[in-house]
């Protein structure tokens, strides 16, 4: 059966490009588990709600400051890598990413988290109380964090927003967005054959979308014997808050008959998608 999904974890993405000394642009995101709630272009002042869920339990006050915080934050990253720039003697262009974001574990306990990456790779993030540069970055990395560890109030305020803030958020938002993440939507299934791996033989699809939430299991079965050949794709998302999986089976054309392909997800209950092959599946792309 499907592996239930316990993780609800809160996370921010940040992507900011730099392309020359006087081109760059800062877009942020932000995700509730699978579930992107907020936006924040390059364009724009303020943090844009995309769930009606999305201001928590925080009130309008409580938001407006941390909005601020942002804003700041926002403008200062900029004038910041600006003058990094100039002193680690980088070189344009090149592209920052920030993640950071909070998840809730067993016990009233949780746990958050800070990391920046330059051109795709990790240079530091932020550990208990002081930045620290990570282990395969180049060495201005350390330089960076050096500089970053003088600034009391900046650490300050991170450790506010990491282990004070985030938590406290999260579980409003748990709670306001409740419905949203307990949604179950139900997958289609159909088969089809793709290109045959070979003289004589098939290679028998299954694809099931429209699912939510992510947990899945499909399986090709003859019988009640699950086919250990079965080859999964990864679940990848469609446009619409829903997932989508392909998992196929290579066979010879006489093995064809008599499989199956069998869906289980928690829309479902006990009601499992059973297909069976036949040859009208054979001439389908
Ligand atoms: O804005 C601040 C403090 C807040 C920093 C928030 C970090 C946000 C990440 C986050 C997102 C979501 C969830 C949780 C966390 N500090 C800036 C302004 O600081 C001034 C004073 O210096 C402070 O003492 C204090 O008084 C503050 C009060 O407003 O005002 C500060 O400039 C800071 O440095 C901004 C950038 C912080 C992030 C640094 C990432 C560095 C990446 C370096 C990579 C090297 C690239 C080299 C090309």
């Amino acid at each position: 059966s499907p592996a239930p999904q316990r993780h609800l974890p809160l996370r921010y993405l940040q992507i900011s490009s730099f392309a020359n000394s006087s081109w760059m642009r800062t877009d942020g995101l932000a995700w509730l588990r699978d579930l992107q709630a907020y936006t924040w272009r390059n364009d724009s002042d303020t943090i844009c709600f995309l769930k009606p869920w999305s201001q928590g339990t925080f009130s309008d006050q409580q938001w407006k400051q941390l909005q601020q915080t942002f804003q700041v934050y926002r403008r200062s990253f900029t004038r910041d890598i600006r003058e990094f720039v100039k002193m680690l003697h980088v070189d344009y262009p090149f592209e920052i990413q920030v993640s950071a974001g909070c998840e809730e574990l067993p016990g009233n306990t949780s746990e958050s988290f800070l990391r920046v990456a330059f051109q795709g790779r990790d240079v530091l993030s932020f550990q208990g109380t002081s930045w620290v540069s990570a282990p395969d970055a180049p060495p201005w990395g350390q330089m960076a964090c050096t500089v970053l560890n003088q600034d009391q109030g900046t650490r300050e305020t991170v450790q506010w927003l990491l282990h004070d803030i985030c938590p406290r958020f999260l579980r409003g938002i748990l709670e306001t967005g409740k419905s949203e993440l307990e949604k179950q939507v139900k997958p289609e299934a159909w088969l089809s054959s793709g290109p045959s791996p070979g003289p004589g033989r098939l290679l028998l699809v299954c694809r099931v979308s429209g699912f939510y939430p992510k947990p899945v299991w499909v399986t090709w079965m003859r019988g009640e014997r699950e086919q250990s050949g079965t080859q999964q794709g990864d679940i990848v998302p469609n446009a619409d808050e829903t997932w989508y999986l392909r998992v196929t089976l290579d066979v010879t054309a006489g093995e064809a008959t008599g499989l199956s392909c069998r869906v289980k997800h928690s829309s479902l209950g006990d009601q499992d998608i059973i297909l069976y092959w036949d040859r009208s599946h054979a001439s389908v792309g």
